[in-house]
């Protein structure tokens, strides 16, 4: 494909297949089911389909949070979607998901079976199920809320606007790596701003707020994201994001919920699929948690 300078859009946009980008081979501009194809149902009475991207791992910290409470109905099977291989427009991820896109959840334990898609709205339908993660009086929930559906409209600025054309477009655009970039440093300055007079993004306690901003901008401030996008977005210079992201990752829980799903990186931070809780121990062992 060529990029000539001189490009102007045609009247009428036409799709053309493979434009070189990482992930060129999944995108296309239709919705709906490509091929039939059941999803595997396990034990527990939640199913999550996933993938260990920072939507994907939200919604495991999530579980792994709930049933280090103690909320043993939290328990679940976390099954690997291979987005790489167009899993998501298989039917049976699409009859959950009609948006195609990881993660989605199936909980068993209702009288039906109850579908929940978009990782923000699967946070909060466990944090009411459970009655944790997310405060209670009107003041906080609506704190915690509004920082929650805060990263559902700023995140896709820093994955589909910087992430795609930093890391993945088949050529580096000045134009657009500088456009998002500063909107992604404006974001940041939100958060350290706001998290220099706090320790947690919403009421004074860890909640599915700070959840859910940690897995997109924690993991950018950590390093875990976009190679190289830490040194060239000068992350060290939000200290008080970079404080609150090493806090949150010191918990367990929090490092658990990245493993799962995950086939990248370290083999002792992977664990392909979660069914139960001493798959963290056989991967300790074995140092490699996928299972058959
Ligand atoms: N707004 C959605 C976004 C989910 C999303 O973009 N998922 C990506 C992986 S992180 C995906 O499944 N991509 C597959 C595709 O686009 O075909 C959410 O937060 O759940």
């Amino acid at each position: 494909m060529n990029f000539p300078a001189d490009y102007t859009p045609p009247r009428i946009w036409k799709w053309k297949e493979g434009n070189g980008g990482t992930f060129a081979n999944i995108n296309r501009p239709v919705a709906g089911a490509t091929h039939e194809k059941t999803l595997p149902v396990g034990r527990h009475p939640l199913q999550l389909y996933s993938l260990g991207t920072p939507n994907g791992v939200k919604v495991t910290i999530l579980l792994e949070e709930l049933l280090a409470l103690g909320k043993t109905g939290a328990e679940y099977d976390a099954w690997f979607i291979d987005i790489g291989e167009g899993d998501q427009f298989g039917s049976g991820f699409a009859d959950i998901n009609p948006n195609s896109k990881i993660p989605a959840l199936l909980d068993r334990s209702e009288a039906e079976p109850l579908r929940v898609f978009e990782s923000g709205s699967i946070l909060l339908y466990l944090a009411e199920k459970f009655g944790a993660f997310l405060p209670e009086d009107r003041q906080g929930r609506t704190q915690c809320l509004n920082w929650l559906f805060w990263q559902m409209g700023s995140a896709p600025y820093l994955g589909g606007g910087f992430g795609h054309f930093f890391a993945y477009a088949p050529l580096k655009i000045e134009y657009c790596i500088d456009r998002f970039a500063m909107e992604v440093k404006r974001q940041l300055d939100v958060l350290n701003r706001h998290l220099s007079i706090r320790t947690f993004m919403a009421a004074e306690s860890y909640s599915i707020a700070d959840i859910a901003i940690w897995a997109w901008y924690g993991q950018l401030v950590l390093g875990r994201t976009y190679e190289g996008a830490d040194v060239f977005l000068d992350v060290t210079s939000y200290s008080h994001v970079m404080e609150w992201a090493q806090n949150i990752f010191a918990r367990d829980a929090v490092k658990r919920g990245c493993m799962v799903n995950r086939t990248r990186g370290e083999p002792s931070e992977q664990l392909r699929e979660r069914h139960d809780a001493s798959d963290f121990g056989a991967l300790n062992q074995s140092g490699n948690g996928t299972r058959e």
